[in-house]
């Protein structure tokens, strides 16, 4: 009965604290879940092509404000999303560097609120632009 309940325990230990990697992996996105509920979510994975190529897909998305961008992991070497040329109204933060995401299925979301102005953003994994991940995310009403 002892080594089960072990088990358990590291169990439930591990699954804190990838709870707090989640947390810590979703700093860009500081709205409150209520309104991150009433855009749409729209998903874009971050995928090994072949040996040698790493992308975005899609790469080009148009979203509204009030919509949810997540980026799937759907690889096994870490991805972020840095953005390198946004409008000038846009005042990003924080979030101008997600952090990397390294196991699969993990995600990394932004609310498009009031950070985001209208027009283009030509993002970029960190890791990865000279191998191709690269995105652009129009803003658009
Ligand atoms: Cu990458």
């Amino acid at each position: 009965m002892k080594a089960p309940a072990k088990i358990l325990s590291v169990l439930f230990l591990s699954g804190i604290l990838l709870s707090a990697l989640a947390v810590s992996s979703l700093a860009g996105s500081s709205s409150p879940p209520e309104d991150a509920a009433q855009g749409a979510l729209v998903v874009i994975r971050m995928i090994d092509k072949s040996t040698a190529e790493w992308r975005f897909e899609p790469e080009n998305v148009t979203v509204s404000p009030g919509d949810t961008v997540r980026w799937v992991q759907d690889d096994i070497v870490p991805h972020n999303v840095e953005f390198k040329d946004t409008p000038k109204a846009a005042k990003l933060g924080e979030a101008m560097f997600g952090s990397f995401i390294i196991t699969r299925g993990e995600t990394y979301e932004l609310v498009i609120d009031d950070r985001f102005a209208l027009g283009e953003y030509a993002y970029i994994c960190t890791a990865h632009v000279a191998l191709g991940q690269k995105g652009v995310l129009t803003v658009s009403d």
